[in-house]
């Protein structure tokens, strides 16, 4: 970029630990002496937040000009993680704070601890946007992230007698010194009321309003000065007169809106696969939306004359669905305020928004109902109309003349089968008609998404849709959760890996050096001695550290198939019983994943496996050869202890499914093998180290396809499967539940009545894998001969490359 953000001051220990003194004396008022490590947390923060600020004005004074094309982020969900060690390792002050606690006498990584995890996404969507935040501001691209400031993150997991209960996550209730509310910066948000025509302008009136003021993060990078923004919204009632009324209806009234705007911002939706048409959803979708189009063009208006240049200044990209109504609010705005004309306004609109889908699976697909988005917001379903009209009467009539299927197929409105059904929005048509970009998040999943989902939108625009690899950030994921491989690599090449990956094949000559070997082992033992340490404190059981530990951590769904690595343990335990003399290595397998509240199945899975870890890990008989853990509370400092310990990544999704995943990477990344199988990121991973460097198994996508088509039926392969058959009898049949026998039924009777993800149909192909990862093992130095090749080549994973991809595919911004 053509601003100089590249030369990075640093502060050295005698400054930090002055600063730290400071602001436990002057803003804490506490001695350092009596100060608990929670206040030693709170000071480095306030200490570090300082310097953020500083940086945060000379980047905007830097870009006051208006030379560069920004790039908005718009999400609902963002999973940044704990911010303090990770800023400290930008500021590359982490060595220095280290040694100013210690002579303070505490330990900095006690005081990490402190930091309670900003909750605000799901899963993978929302932390794939906080690695896309990182890497935007460490290749010094200018950047906003927009979403909502929830006051409930995602809930806490815990479990009672092993089944997930949940409970409310009010993060930021304890002290969060990193957000700075900007007051001056407030929008006003309308929702609900009508439209009125006059003159052939559209009038939307009577609408309840709702504030939205911005809180802002700042978005440090690795090796720059450059500090971004991420804005999050919050939902305020309007100040005004309304709140005195004694009318009564005026009063009904503002109480309304006074209990909506609170209610916008306080829950995240814990769903990951499967929309509610809830209203507030619809709400929040739309207040976000709103409030960021609004900042954003005001800030547009600041910088710049007229809207000529908009489209060459502005990107902004939509991640997922969820704020797809932007396409409306700015065709809206161009219209009804900036006097635009459809026409014009539509290419505007085309030619700022791209489009991330994230997932093929039909149930995730959003649609919302016609009636419920004319109620609340009569203007935009106008609009959607108008769209569709456009679309349908020009694009698709020129392409496909007088085919009035196709019509059908590709409007925006989806008619319903019953006519007494409503009419339903189809967000990702409208979305893909906005953008000018849309891209899938693998090349397997982009290949699927233009000739499963988007077929003729393929064929009417064979440009529109592309591929972008997701990517992790290798600060988070090796530099600071795995500081002692860091180091390794450090000494061993010599180069700035962290600004670029590729660096990381360098390694490669060393995989069959033995030295290396035993260095690259001996890390990934201490590694695993400190989880073993969370995992007694956590679940109270005892773990060998030379187990082999193999990890499937990720949301629980059925697609992702939690319940093919629990029937197949079910299996290992049972030869185990049968001969405790086997000469197997010990193993513990580990999960973490919360279930989304509503989702049965899931939830009936996780039971299952603490049932079955309870059974396992007290049973004297298997000589602890076999553990069973299932850590409660998976988020993202849960998973920066997991990963640096992992021996294997299971990544076991059935094929077509996964779009991505980005866990796998991170697990590789740091010298995991992966068990998978060809789906999502897996198959680019597979291609990256050979494949002699990872265990594939299961069906393809044509295999999956073909099985389908000649009709599947999971009951000839439970019959014919002598130790399958076993596990899902034993299941069956209560006895791991003696309390509740019919406790596994959704589980049973959704593997054997229709298997939608195949389980049992990979089970077998899945179970040989895990004799060859035995195998393996057994073989060490073959073994950590292809740790190493797994870290060497996972280059093309960082986040940095799919950003400088966006820019040149997408954003058209050059670096
Ligand atoms: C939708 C409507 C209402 C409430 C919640 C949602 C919703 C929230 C999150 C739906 C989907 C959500 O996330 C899906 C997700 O995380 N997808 C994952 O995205 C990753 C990043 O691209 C991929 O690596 C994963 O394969 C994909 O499953």
């Amino acid at each position: 970029m053509n601003v100089d953000l590249n030369s990075v001051r640093t502060m050295d220990t005698a400054q930090v630990e002055q600063g730290i003194r400071r602001i436990l004396e002057q803003s804490l008022g506490v001695e350092p002496d009596e100060a608990t490590p929670g206040d030693y947390w709170e000071a480095l923060s306030l200490l570090v937040r300082e310097i953020n600020l500083d940086r945060i004005r000379n980047t905007r004074r830097e870009e006051k000009d208006g030379s560069v094309r920004r790039v908005y982020y718009l999400s609902l969900e963002f999973l940044v993680g704990r911010l303090l060690g990770n800023n400290l390792h930008n500021l590359g002050i982490y060595h220095q704070a280290e040694k100013a606690t210690a002579s303070f006498g505490v330990n900095l990584s006690d005081v990490l601890e402190y930091e309670t995890d900003p909750a605000l996404g799901n899963g993978g969507l929302g932390r794939l946007a906080a690695c896309f935040l990182d890497s935007l501001t460490t290749l010094n691209v200018p950047a906003f992230g927009y979403g909502i400031n929830y006051r409930f993150g995602l809930f806490k997991q815990g479990f009672v007698g092993g089944k997930q209960v949940e409970s409310p996550d009010a993060w930021r209730e304890d002290s969060f010194p990193w957000g700075i509310e900007k007051p001056k910066r407030k929008q006003v948000v309308r929702l609900y009321g009508q439209v009125r025509e006059v003159d052939g302008k559209a009038y939307w009136d009577d609408t309840q309003e709702v504030l939205g003021v911005p809180w802002d993060l700042p978005v440090t990078g690795y090796n720059t000065e450059r500090v971004n923004t991420l804005r999050l919204w919050e939902g305020r009632a309007t100040e005004g007169f309304d709140l005195n009324s004694f009318d009564a209806g005026r009063y009904q009234d503002s109480r309304f809106r006074e209990i909506l705007a609170e209610n916008i911002s306080q829950v995240l939706y814990p769903n990951d696969s499967h929309p509610e048409g809830k209203e507030l959803r619809l709400i929040q979708q739309y207040f976000f939306v709103a409030c960021s189009l609004a900042d954003l063009i005001a800030r547009y208006k600041r910088e710049h004359e007229g809207w000529e240049q908009f489209t060459s200044k502005v990107v902004i990209q939509l991640n997922d669905t969820h704020p797809a109504i932007a396409v409306p609010e700015l065709l809206r705005i161009l219209m009804d305020e900036e006097d635009f004309v459809f026409t014009k306004a539509l290419e505007i609109c085309r030619s700022v928004f791209c489009y991330t889908n994230h997932t093929l699976l039909p149930e995730a697909l959003e649609t919302w109902s016609q009636g419920l988005i004319a109620r609340v917001l009569p203007r935009h379903m106008q609009l959607i109309y108008k769209i569709n009209y456009h679309f349908l009467h020009n694009e698709v009539e020129k392409h496909w003349p007088g085919d009035h299927q196709m019509k059908n197929r590709l409007s925006i409105i989806e008619e319903p089968n019953n006519p007494a059904e409503p009419q339903m929005v189809r967000m990702a048509y409208l979305s893909v008609i906005g953008s000018h970009k849309v891209n899938g998040v693998a090349a397997l999943h982009s290949s699927l998404v233009k000739q499963k989902l988007f077929p003729e939108f393929d064929e009417l625009w064979p440009d529109k849709i592309v591929n972008v690899t997701n990517g992790v950030t290798p600060r988070r994921w090796l530099a600071n959760c795995n500081p002692e491989l860091a180091e390794l690599i450090d000494s061993t090449l010599k180069s700035d890996w962290q600004s670029d990956l590729a660096r990381l094949g360098e390694l490669k000559v060393w995989a069959d050096d033995p030295e290396f070997q035993k260095k690259f082992a001996r890390i990934k033992r201490d590694n695993k001695v400190a989880l073993a340490s969370v995992i007694d404190e956590l679940c109270g059981v005892k773990v060998n550290p030379d187990a082999i530990f193999d990890v499937q951590i990720k949301r629980l769904h059925e697609y992702k198939r939690q319940q093919l690595n629990l029937l197949h343990i079910m299996a290992v335990y049972r030869r185990l019983l049968e001969d405790p003399d086997l000469d197997v290595p010990h193993r513990v397998f580990i999960f973490a994943a919360k279930a989304a509240p509503g989702y049965l199945v899931a939830k009936n899975i996780i039971y299952a496996i603490n049932r079955l870890a309870d059974r396992v890990n007290n049973d004297r008989r298997i000589r602890d050869k076999l553990k069973v853990i299932f850590l409660p509370n998976y988020r993202v400092s849960l998973a920066e202890k997991i990963i640096p310990a992992a021996d294997v990544s299971e990544q076991i999704s059935t094929a077509g499914f996964e779009a991505s995943g980005t866990g796998n990477m991170k697990l590789a990344l740091n010298g995991a093998l992966t068990i998978g199988t060809m789906d999502g990121a897996n198959v680019e991973i597979a291609e990256e180290v050979g494949e002699e460097n990872i265990f594939i198994f299961g069906k393809t996508v044509e295999e999956v396809s073909d099985l389908r088509q000649r009709g599947y039926n999971p009951r000839d392969i439970y019959q014919h499967n002598e130790e399958l058959k076993a596990v899902i009898d034993w299941l069956a049949s209560g006895d791991l539940s003696p309390d509740e026998p019919d406790a596994f039924r959704p589980l049973v009777e959704s593997l054997l009545d229709s298997d939608y993800f195949l389980t049992l149909a990979d089970y077998q192909s899945y179970s040989d894998a895990h004799d060859r990862i035995v195998k393996a093992w057994k073989a060490p130095s073959y073994w950590w001969r292809m740790a190493i090749i797994n870290t060497a080549s996972m280059g093309k994973f960082s986040s940095d490359r799919s950003i400088v991809d966006y820019c040149k595919t997408i954003w058209n911004i050059g670096l």
